[in-house]
């Protein structure tokens, strides 16, 4: 453990709890204490020892162009010489939210809020505002952010720490959100039928990537379009993860599904906070000033988010960067596929595009009782051996690994060798 990085750690337990200003931070999971980064550059992170990382975590997700972009710092450098936030509109606003509207098939109008709890947050109130209805339908091991009603059953650090029922979360409130297993579209169709007329929302991550990743099986979310329009229920992708990330238009487009509502934030803010709500114009027409149902927000659409995102946004409709990433990321999965294999560990490397998941696993996971079965201490072997190495990964077997357009060939083919090496010490087989 680098000397600085435990000394600051031994600080930070005084005056955080847990010494992380987010659980998914801290390596509960994988053992040891977290490392405090001084700076990121293109692919990698260097601690404040001074190590150098190539890093797959990328703030967990917001950094599609790496860290520290240069033109994106140039950009929030300019916009903060004209003052953070006016609390009042302001012209960057509607360039963002016009270039929201032409990437992402499913919105016609956006909201702008500042993470994508506040995303998920607002989505759901919407669609209880709409429907009048209070149920809302959520998938095992999917993670909406650390809204009352989304923690039940939810995936992401909640599934990392082993925390069931969160505290704090009333069981009135929990009793509002039916949970089903993930890609089974028998259990959606089943509970519409016996309570569709209750049911405000469904909201699904459309890749899940807070189990780890988990790609909707064929047809999955075409039966959760047909199903959820039938019943009058409003479907809502929540894509904080797959949002310009599968796509310019996200897992919707990839997918060709066309959600009512949509959820946004980590690469829409260009790597500063954010989240976004967005729409069918008769849904989002029902929010505050224009309709009754009520959400605000201090800094929402400050001029330094939105100058961020319209720089993020302007960089990926360049012809050619999602074949680049697919390229990019199918190579890194080659790779750690074939350095499992010829190690003799029967991993699994599943990948959506960019994102992707190392299960130590014998199978391919569909749900979240698949998936919660890999061996959690080997992979925190594999972590803590690779971190040795130098490549930082997410302290969880039940999160992505993210690919970002500044990881070279180069850095890609060297973590696979780097896997190659850390796993060859490895004892591990699953009995599954
Ligand atoms: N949603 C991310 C984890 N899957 C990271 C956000 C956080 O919880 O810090």
């Amino acid at each position: 453990m680098p000397t600085l990085s435990r000394n600051l750690f031994d600080k930070a337990r005084q005056v955080i709890p847990g010494g992380v200003n987010s659980p998914v931070r801290a390596f509960k999971a994988v053992g040891g204490d977290p490392l405090f980064f001084a700076r990121g550059a293109g692919a990698c992170l260097y601690d404040v020892d001074g190590n150098e990382y190539i890093d797959y975590v990328c703030s967990w997700g917001p950094l599609i162009l790496g860290h520290a972009d240069p033109e994106i710092v140039r950009e929030i450098q300019e916009a903060a010489k004209n003052g953070t936030s006016f609390g009042a509109p302001n012209p960057h606003e509607v360039e963002l939210a016009r270039l929201v509207v032409e990437a992402v098939p499913g919105i016609e109008k956006v909201r702008m809020v500042n993470s994508g709890t506040e995303a998920t947050l607002s989505a759901i109130r919407l669609a209880r505002g709409f429907t009048g209805r209070d149920l809302i339908v959520k998938m095992d091991g999917c993670y909406h952010g650390h809204v009352d009603a989304l923690l039940v059953q939810a995936g992401s650090g909640v599934a990392t720490l082993g925390i069931p029922g969160t505290p704090g979360v009333p069981a009135r409130v929990a009793e509002q959100t039916i949970v089903l297993p993930y890609n089974d579209l028998d259990a959606v169709a089943r509970l519409a039928t016996e309570r569709g007329r209750e049911i405000a929302c469904l909201i699904v991550e459309p890749v899940a990537a807070n189990m780890g990743v988990v790609p909707p099986k064929p047809g999955y979310l075409e039966g959760l379009r047909e199903i959820t329009a039938k019943h009058g229920i409003v479907l809502i992708f929540d894509e904080v993860i797959t949002g310009f990330r599968l796509a310019l238009g996200g897992a919707q487009e990839k997918y060709r599904i066309n959600p009512d509502l949509t959820t946004l934030g980590k690469i829409l803010g260009g790597g500063l906070p954010i989240g976004a709500y967005g729409g069918r114009e008769e849904i989002m027409d029902r929010i505050a000033p224009e309709g009754n149902v009520y959400q605000a927000g201090t800094l929402a659409g400050n001029p330094l988010a939105m100058r961020a995102g319209i720089t993020m946004l302007k960089r990926l409709r360049a012809p050619g960067t999602y074949e680049r990433l697919e390229a990019l990321s199918a190579r890194l999965q080659a790779g750690l596929q074939s350095a499992a294999q010829d190690a003799g560990m029967p991993v699994r490397v599943i990948r959506v595009g960019s994102l992707m998941t190392a299960f130590f696993l014998g199978r391919d996971p569909v749900d979240w009782a698949g998936a919660a079965v890999a061996d959690t201490k080997a992979y925190a072997g594999y972590f803590r051996r690779m971190l040795e190495r130098g490549v930082y990964l997410a302290p969880s077997q039940f999160e992505a690994m993210f690919v970002s357009l500044a990881h070279s060939e180069a850095q890609l083919d060297r973590t696979a060798e780097i896997a190659r090496d850390a796993l060859k010490g490895m004892r591990w087989g699953p009995s599954a």
